[in-house]
């Protein structure tokens, strides 16, 4: 009798610990002695060198890899090391790691998780040549990249993210994205793709404006004008929205239909999207605190649910991201974590080991 309560207490235990991490480079894996166990930011050099976490605890969890050098055999001794773990690549949504070219793109520098101070190659992880840096520039032709084209053709491209082009969807990009990512991953073995930046519709902005100053969060500024797709011609906000909202699910539709529905899609969506082609959203768990805050992840998470499963027979997994320990404790956060996934069992909770305020529960 007392041997039953014990086990079963256990397994609410594993039930609740299923985590995702955030994210994985492949020397924590290749060039670590202390692999698995020790799992180090920027693998141990900088100045976030002595966080570190056990990658055991992330046993059926997912990894968010990013694409460098990130190799089938990287994501075998992965899978192998922490059992029943999945390895996604990460893709940012909006944002391209193009290469350097003094006219066209002067701020890029082909650093796929670019160059955010702070949150760079000397403080957080390694760069470097990858065939996957190799292959993407390869095959973007640079004006399939939003383009700034006031003072003439080709025009400059645009920073919108530290050291990244800005993308923005369109009838040749999406097609030609979709078949290289999905070729990718199955090529290199991965078990799906993160969409970072896949936002809710309200956080796309468009709209031409002065001064980030003034709250102007979008990159089209007054007195300027845009060409998005390469074909020479300015491109008003309107057709942006336009061409935006046509072609972002479409290249998600695309990934899903050429990958399967067994593969794992993930949007860091930052709330609703309910977009059928995925399996399931991320948040961070400070969205979904206090009343307002738990009806809010309660529309995203579970309309994504049923959406998911609607179309294929998708298992629905969504992420909570754990992070900003200075606004909730910590203590907090894994209290309202685990009564959530308590509630929505396909939910996991999400170590944010990029930004530096990193929880586990
Ligand atoms: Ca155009």
């Amino acid at each position: 009798m007392k041997i039953k309560v014990v086990f079963f207490l256990i397994n609410i235990q594993l039930t609740f610990a299923t985590k995702a991490f955030y994210i994985l480079f492949s020397n924590q894996v290749t060039n670590n002695s202390k692999w698995p166990h020790q799992l180090c930011q920027n693998n141990g050099v900088g100045p976030q060198g002595n966080e570190c976490v056990d990658a055991t605890q992330y046993e059926n969890g997912v990894f968010i890899a990013s694409p460098q050098n990130v190799t089938q055999d990287v994501i075998k001794k992965v899978k192998t090391d922490v059992k029943n773990s999945k390895v996604v690549a990460y893709f940012d949504f909006g944002e391209l790691p193009l290469a350097y070219n003094a006219k066209e793109c002067p701020f890029c520098k082909s650093h796929i998780m670019g160059d955010r101070a702070g949150r760079n190659c000397s403080t957080t992880y390694q760069c470097g040549p990858s065939p996957f840096l190799t292959k993407l520039q390869t095959i973007f032709p640079n004006k399939y990249a939003v383009h700034d084209i006031t003072h003439g053709l080709p025009g400059v491209m645009l920073e919108s993210y530290p050291g990244l082009a800005k993308n923005i969807w369109h009838s040749k990009n999406t097609p030609l994205l979709a078949n290289f990512l999905s070729e990718w991953i199955l090529d290199n073995g991965f078990d799906g793709i993160y969409l970072d930046g896949y936002v809710q519709p309200s956080r796309v902005n468009f709209n031409q404006c002065t001064l980030k100053e003034e709250g102007c969060q979008s990159f089209m500024k007054a007195n300027h004008t845009y060409d998005i797709d390469g074909d020479g011609v300015a491109d008003s906000s309107d057709e942006i929205y336009g061409s935006y909202f046509a072609w972002a699910p479409t290249f998600v539709a695309m990934l899903r239909e050429k990958i399967g529905s067994d593969k794992i899609i993930l949007a860091n969506s930052a709330g609703s999207i309910s977009d059928s082609s995925l399996s399931g959203i991320t948040i961070e768990m400070e969205a979904c605190n206090g009343d307002d805050g738990s009806k809010r992840c309660a529309n995203a998470l579970n309309a994504q649910k049923i959406v998911t499963n609607a179309i294929d027979k998708k298992k629905a997994l969504s992420v909570l991201w754990l992070t900003h320990s200075n606004t909730i404790p910590a203590t907090e956060q894994c209290k309202i974590l685990h009564k959530l996934q308590a509630e929505y069992p396909w939910v996991q909770a999400g170590t944010d080991f990029f930004d530096g305020s990193h929880i586990t529960c």
